[in-house]
């Protein structure tokens, strides 16, 4: 087992985050970052969607400071750096060593005559989007993909030009994060949003934890429930993995914590299910609530806003316990227990995140868990409710300005009558269409608002030669990565500022807002100045775009709005629900609150109740022809999840250490249960390849990768994201969702060659 820390935070933590400022180069500037972050008047962080009070001193964790530190930096590459390298040179480069060159500094071209990216002028490269988007036979040929970093003043600008131009075609980040959330809680209480806010923390007497990693992934979150924690609250933690941010945190903040004199237990309870057997797990909770705890049952509740209560108690009753122990992996006593923490509980909150959305029955696991709190009247209230935690910074945001590939009627009708012309109808597409479209050339240009499409999808070698397919590929980002040296034709690289940076128009600074994961709204400006005179704020980049590809066509003053990010918001306002006055409201500190219907009880689903969910346990984690495979295998056939390390940013690598896993300088690595190791004889360290089983004989092979002995159930084993999107199948996607299936993925592991004969 490797050496593992016993808790998170504490002065480690602090260490770290010293070191990232000082790799920056940037230090001074950096802790002026870091003090102005989070907080009123300050930036937003630009790590993950967790919500703050805007009060205090500094508001920031390990992982946000690396975060900024990565963003405002003084290393930059400029023309003369692409004069250096072919975009085949730099597609044998690491992911690490593309983002660590430096800030994009100047707009480029690419010409495939030279396969590397010259300087081109603003001007020239606007007229070029405009030459080349106007050449389309059909606006649907577009597709506009969008990273969840986006201000809701650039998404919304975004999705209006797309919407002008003629496409629904928004792939975002989205769909391959939390988008079951947002279908299984429209379908269940009416709102795809969470429908707690933050000080509910406070008031709850239970947390349940499923599938989130908040240590590494929101290190925020452990505040609120390290308070929670001492509050009393029974926080009870489904992981298949034994993370150490959920079992014990040190506070950087509290003396005693920061030297390591004490710390906080976090999990009163900590249950590893297997890989996509939350479902069960739940259902089994809500079998034991059903049989021996009746007083728990909100039968009010449930008479006055709920449907389908008998259909669910029928379809509960009829669960075996068998079925629900060999499927969720956990056994009935340790289910009965967290039954009996969530029933005694007063007020309960249920958090969730990639763990619960990235598997082919994540719709029917949230909606289940959904289900806990409608039986037992735990939302609408003080202390209870739901809380998927969302990843990137705005992705909430962004969905709320109109990054949908299918948008409401009454949204369009919006548009349609502020900005005067006919938005389309036709249904868009999603990441999962949009790169299927560019593979079969049915969609011939992509506009990327940020991310990195092409190491964040599913089936790289797929994705990869869907994007290389691509007629004009157009990248606004901050730093250079895969996606952008996977281009064969023709494109565009254009340099973009970040949160942290001043966005002065006509010599004033401009405010840019974004939406948090508990829908709160607030300001962000930055205080650093800009990377370089020619790099522009993404609303500049989109108006500009959107100005000279559409003319006349359309009678929208998009100079104005980059002129003047208020004149964005008041477009806002006329058109998005909840927005009056948002010029106003964003004064605030802290901003306003986007109301939640669901919160007050209010549900806006067909039928106007929330809907408990009546659907049987799965019969497998996979379509029923890749059960069978799996099923007649020769060999022993495991589950993979992919995931993220403590020092990576999504595809953004920052280094190559996972302190609270105890791995250190690498990343090709491969968690496995003890057990598991024993019966294929392997010992930590031991190389191997891991072969994906799927139906259409495309072989899927990571190789050499070495086996770290872990706290993981027996057959399901664990590797990191992005290196381990080769294994994923382009269709083991999500039933509803769509989303590819990260964490659950069918694989077989056997000795590395290359061991085998050093062995001998
Ligand atoms: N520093 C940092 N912050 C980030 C990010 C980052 O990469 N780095 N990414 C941002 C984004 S976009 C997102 S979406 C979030 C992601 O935040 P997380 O969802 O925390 O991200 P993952 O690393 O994918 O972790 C998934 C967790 O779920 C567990 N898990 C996996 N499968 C299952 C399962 O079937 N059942 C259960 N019960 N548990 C399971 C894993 O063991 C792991 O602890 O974080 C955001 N914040
Ligand atoms: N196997 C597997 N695949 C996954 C996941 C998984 O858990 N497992 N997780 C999925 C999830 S949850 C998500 S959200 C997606 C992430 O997918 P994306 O959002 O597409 O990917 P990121 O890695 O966050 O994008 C990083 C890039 O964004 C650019 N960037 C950074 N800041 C800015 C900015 O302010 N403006 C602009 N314009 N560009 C900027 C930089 O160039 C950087 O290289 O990946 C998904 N893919
Ligand atoms: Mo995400």
């Amino acid at each position: 087992m490797p050496d593992k820390p016993r808790y998170a935070g504490g002065l480690p933590s602090i260490k770290s985050t010293v070191s990232e400022l000082i790799k920056s180069k940037r230090v001074r500037q950096n802790i002026n970052n870091l003090y102005k972050m989070n907080k009123h008047k300050g930036f937003d962080c630009p790590g993950c969607a967790w919500g703050d009070e805007k009060d205090g001193t500094f508001k920031f964790c390990e992982n946000g400071a690396k975060a900024v530190a990565w963003e405002s930096t003084d290393k930059r590459i400029g023309k003369q750096f692409f004069a250096q390298f072919t975009l085949k040179e730099l597609r044998d480069k690491s992911n690490y060593w593309l983002e660590s060159q430096g800030r994009l500094v100047e707009p480029l071209r690419y010409h495939c005559d030279t396969d590397k990216y010259h300087p081109i002028s603003w001007q020239q490269a606007f007229a070029l989007i405009a030459q080349k988007l106007n050449g389309l036979d059909d606006p649907n040929q577009l597709e506009l993909y969008t990273s969840g970093r986006a201000s809701n003043e650039a998404a919304f600008l975004y999705q209006l030009f797309g919407r002008a131009f003629g496409t629904n075609n928004f792939p975002d980040c989205s769909n391959m994060c939390h988008e079951a959330s947002g279908i299984a809680l429209k379908q269940s209480i009416g709102v795809g949003k969470g429908t707690v806010v933050l000080d509910d923390f406070n008031h709850t007497e239970c947390i349940f934890v499923f599938g989130q990693n908040p240590g590494s992934n929101h290190p925020r979150m452990l505040n609120a429930l390290r308070k929670a924690a001492k509050n009393g609250t029974k926080i009870v933690t489904f992981n298949n993995l034994k993370e150490v941010g959920l079992q014990r945190f040190a506070s950087p903040q509290a003396p005693a914590e920061l030297f390591g004199l004490s710390r906080t237990t976090i999990s009163h309870d900590y249950l590893t299910p297997k890989l996509g057997g939350d479902l069960a797990a739940v259902r089994g909770i809500a079998k034991a609530i059903l049989d021996t705890y009746p007083q728990a049952i909100d039968h009010d509740f449930i008479k006055h806003h709920t449907q389908r209560f008998d259909a669910y108690t029928e379809v509960v009753n009829a669960t075996s316990w068998q079925q629900i122990e060999k499927q969720s992996g956990l056994c009935k006593p340790q289910l009965e227990h967290a039954a009996h923490i969530f029933a005694t509980a007063k007020n309960r909150i249920s958090a969730w995140a990639m763990g619960i959305t990235q598997h082919r029955h994540s719709v029917a696991t949230i909606r289940e868990i959904s289900n806990l709190h409608l039986l037992t009247g735990a939302i609408g209230k003080k202390g209870s409710g739901l809380c998927p935690v969302r990843g990137h910074s705005n992705v909430q945001g962004n969905r709320t300005m109109g990054i949908v590939e299918r948008p409401t009627p009454d949204f369009l009708n919006k548009l349609q009558r502020r900005f005067v012309f006919a938005p389309p109808t036709k249904p868009g597409h999603k990441t999962y269409d949009a790169i299927k479209a560019l593979h079969t050339s049915a969609s011939k240009i992509l506009i990327c608002l940020g991310g990195n499409i092409a190491a964040a999808s599913a089936d790289t070698a797929y994705a990869q030669e869907a994007l290389g397919k691509a007629d004009f590929i157009v990248n606004i980002a901050t730093k250079l990565n895969r996606t952008h040296v996977n281009l064969k034709h023709d494109g565009l690289l254009l340099p973009c500022l970040g949160r942290t940076e001043i966005d002065r128009k006509q010599g004033v600074p401009q405010i840019i807002t974004v939406e948090d994961t508990f829908s709160m709204v607030h300001g962000s400006m930055g205080s650093c100045e800009p990377i370089s005179a020619s790099a522009k704020s993404e609303i500049d980049i989109v108006a500009n775009i959107a100005d000279k590809v559409l003319g006349a066509r359309v009678s929208i003053d998009w100079q104005r709005y980059a002129a003047d990010y208020s004149a964005i918001r008041d477009a806002i306002a006329d058109t998005i629900d909840g927005f009056n006055n948002f010029n106003h409201h964003i004064k605030q500190p802290g901003g306003f609150h986007l109301r939640n219907d669901a919160a007050h009880k209010c549900w806006n689903t067909d039928s106007g109740f929330a809907e408990f969910f009546t659907g049987d346990l799965p019969s497998s984690l996979y379509p029923d022809d890749v059960a069978e495979i799996v099923e007649k295998a020769n060999e022993p056939v495991f589950t993979l999840q992919t995931l993220r390390s403590h020092d990576q940013y999504n595809t953004t690598v920052y280094g190559f250490n996972d302190r609270y896993r105890g791995v250190n300088g690498k990343r090709n690595v491969l968690f496995m249960n003890k057990v598991d190791m024993q019966f294929l004889s392997i010992f930590s360290g031991q190389r191997v390849d891991v072969t994906t089983l799927w139906n259409d004989n495309t072989k899927r092979q990571l190789r050499g990768m070495e086996v770290v002995e872990y706290d993981i159930p027996q057959g399901n084993v664990a590797a990191y994201y992005p290196e381990a999107n080769p294994l994923v199948p382009f269709e083991s996607v999500g039933e509803q969702s769509i989303t590819p299936t990260s964490k659950s993925i069918p694989v077989v592991i056997t000795l590395n060659r290359i061991n085998l004969e050093a062995a001998f």
